[in-house]
C-alpha cells in the first residue's frame, strides 16, 4: 500500500505497460515518452504518486511501486474505455478540439459516463494526496477533474494541462456540455496550454459563457484566482542527441538508406494514424510530384511509419482503409522493378530504430491539419547534430510557432506542399545548417525538463489575490 504524497501526477493513463512473457508471467516497463522522463526526477525528489489507468478493462489492482514512482491504478469497466475513453474522449473532444477536422459524436451516454470517471479519478486523487499537496492533472480526458477535486480537498493546489489544441470559441460553443466543462477547468490554479493562442480562446470563452472577467493572464473569480499560460511541451534534447551519436544508431542510419535502394532523397513521417495529423495531404503530394516527372524514378523514398492507434473508433478504421489504398494506388501507378517510392509500415518502433530513421531521413514530413505542438518535429531536429536534413512543418502544428526556420507548409494547399518538398529537396547543405543551427538552438534550450520547471514553478506561485473589484459574478465550487 502506498502513503499519502506530496506531488501527484493524475493521467488517463499509467506512465507503465504490462509486458507478458510467454510462460504468462508479467512485469511493467515504463512507457516511452517525454512525459514521464520529465516528470520521474520531481516524483522521487518529491515522492511523488502517479495516478492513471493501467490499460486493461475489468481489472482491479492495487497499488504499485516501479522505477522510484508510485503507481496507483485507477479501473476502468469495459463499458466505460468504450464510452468514457473511446466515446468522449476521443470521438467527441479529440475532432471538437481539432478544428472539427472529422465530425464530433454528442451522444449522452458518453458523456455521463465521462462524467462518472473523472468523479473516480477525482475521489482516488483526494485520497491520495497529503494535506496542502500539488496535484497535475493531464489532458482532455480529465478536465473535469480539477473542480471535483476542489470541492473535496481545497487544501490542494492543483495544476492542469491541456496537451491539444484549445479550440476557438465559435467550436466550444457547439458542445451540450460546455458550462460543465469549463467549470470543471477553472477548479485549478493554473490551467496550462501549449499556445498563447488556445490560453486566449479559454479566457474569451470564459468571459462570455460564465460572465467573469480577465486581466493578462488572470480570469477573477468571485473567491479565487486561475491563472492561464502557455507552456511549449518539448522533448528530451540531451537524450536524443546522445543517441544518434552512438556507432549502433549511426551504423543502422547507414543501413536503412542501404535496405532503401540508396536514393538520393530519403523521405520521413512518423505519426500515430490519426485524422489529425495530415498523412494522406503528404502522400498526395509526393504522388502528384512523381506523375508528373518532377521526382524521377528511384530519386526519392518516403517512409511512412503509421503507429496503430485507436483502432476501435469508427473514424480511425475508415482513415487505415483510406491511407492504405491511397499508398496502393501510388505505389502501382509509379513503382518500377526493385523500387517502390512509399515504403508504409502500420507498426510500432523501438526507440533506437526511431533515432536512426530520423538520423536517416533527409526530408521530415510533419503535416497535420491540427496538432497541439508535435513532438516529431522536435525528436527530428535533436537527432541532426550533423546539421543535414530539412523539416517539412505545417503552419498548423504548435512547434512551428518556434521551429520557424523549417520550411512551413498550409497542408490544404497541395501546390504548397509540393512546392516546399522540392524547395527542401533541392536546398544548399549550407541552407540546410543555417536553418537547423537556430531550430537546434531552440530544442536545446527550451527542452522537456524546462517545461516540467516552468509549469510546477508558476503552480506553486500564487496568483494576485481575487480582487473584488474585478466584480466576478461566478463562484467556483
Ligand atoms: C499529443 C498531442 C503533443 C510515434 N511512433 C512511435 C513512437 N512515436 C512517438 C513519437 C512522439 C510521440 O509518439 C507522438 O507525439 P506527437 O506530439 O507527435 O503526437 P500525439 O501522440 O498526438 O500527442 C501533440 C503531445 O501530445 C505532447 O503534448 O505534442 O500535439 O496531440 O514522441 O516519437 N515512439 C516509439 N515508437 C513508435 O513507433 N518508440
Amino acid at each position: 500500500m502506498v502513503g499519502r504524497s506530496s506531488f501527484l501526477i493524475v493521467a488517463n493513463r499509467l506512465p507503465v505497460d504490462r509486458n507478458v512473457e510467454q510462460d504468462g508471467t508479467a512485469s511493467w516497463r515504463r512507457s516511452p515518452g517525454g512525459l514521464v522522463t520529465a516528470i520521474a526526477p520531481v516524483m522521487q525528489r518529491r515522492h511523488g504518486a502517479w495516478l492513471g489507468w493501467h490499460g486493461a478493462a475489468d481489472e482491479e489492482l492495487e497499488p504499485f511501486e516501479q522505477d522510484g514512482m508510485s503507481l496507483i491504478p485507477v479501473p476502468l469497466s469495459a463499458t466505460e474505455v468504450e464510452l468514457y475513453y473511446e466515446g468522449f474522449s476521443n470521438a467527441t473532444l479529440w475532432p471538437l478540439y481539432h478544428d472539427v477536422v472529422a465530425p464530433p459524436i454528442f451522444e449522452r451516454p458518453m458523456w455521463e459516463t465521462y462524467r462518472a470517471v473523472n468523479e473516480r479519478f477525482a475521489n482516488a486523487a483526494a485520497e491520495a494526496a497529503e494535506e496542502g499537496a500539488v496535484v497535475w492533472v493531464q489532458d482532455y480526458q480529465l478536465q473535469l477533474v480539477p473542480a471535483m477535486l476542489r470541492k473535496l480537498r481545497p487544501d490542494l493546489r492543483i495544476g492542469f494541462f491541456l496537451h491539444i489544441p484549445f479550440p476557438p470559441v465559435e467550436l466550444f460553443w457547439r458542445l451540450p456540455w460546455r458550462r460543465e466543462l469549463v467549470e470543471g477547468l477553472l477548479g485549478a490554479d493554473l490551467v496550462g496550454f501549449q499556445l498563447p493562442g488556445g490560453a486566449a480562446n479559454f479566457r474569451r470563452l470564459c468571459r462570455r459563457l460564465l460572465g467573469v472577467p480577465y486581466k493578462g493572464n488572470e480570469i477573477f473569480l468571485e473567491d479565487r484566482v486561475v491563472t492561464t499560460q502557455a507552456f511549449p511541451i518539448s522533448v528530451d534534447f540531451g537524450e536524443l542527441d546522445s543517441m544518434v551519436r552512438e556507432p549502433q544508431v549511426i551504423s543502422r542510419a547507414k543501413e536503412i538508406r542501404m535496405e532503401l535502394g540508396d536514393p538520393e532523397h530519403v523521405l520521413l513521417g512518423v505519426d500515430r494514424l490519426d485524422y489529425t495529423k495530415g498523412i494522406g495531404q503528404r502522400l498526395e503530394a509526393f504522388g502528384e510530384l512523381l506523375k508528373e516527372g518532377r521526382i524521377g524514378p528511384g530519386e526519392a523514398v518516403f517512409v511512412q511509419i503509421a503507429t496503430p492507434s485507436r483502432e476501435r473508433v469508427d473514424e480511425y478504421r475508415r482513415l487505415r482503409d483510406d491511407i492504405e489504398l491511397q499508398v496502393g494506388r501510388i505505389n502501382g501507378e509509379n513503382s518500377v522493378l526493385g523500387n517502390q517510392p512509399i515504403q508504409y509500415f502500420h507498426q510500432s518502433y523501438g526507440k533506437q530504430e526511431l533515432a536512426a530513421l530520423y538520423l536517416a531521413a533527409d526530408v521530415m514530413l510533419v503535416t497535420p491539419l491540427r496538432d497541439g505542438m508535435n513532438l516529431v518535429a522536435k525528436e527530428y531536429v535533436s537527432c541532426h547534430h550533423d546539421l543535414h536534413g530539412a523539416l517539412v512543418l505545417s503552419e498548423f502544428a504548435g512547434a512551428a510557432d518556434e521551429l520557424r526556420q523549417s520550411f512551413l507548409v498550409n497542408p490544404y494547399d497541395v501546390e504548397d506542399v509540393k512546392r516546399q518538398m522540392l524547395t527542401a529537396m533541392r536546398a544548399t547543405p549550407h541552407e540546410l545548417a543555417r536553418r537547423m543551427r537556430t531550430m537546434r538552438r531552440r530544442v536545446a534550450t527550451y527542452d522537456v525538463d524546462r517545461w516540467a520547471s516552468e509549469f510546477l514553478t508558476a503552480l506553486e506561485t500564487p496568483a494576485s489575490a481575487p480582487a473584488t473589484s474585478h466584480s466576478a459574478s461566478w463562484r467556483s465550487g
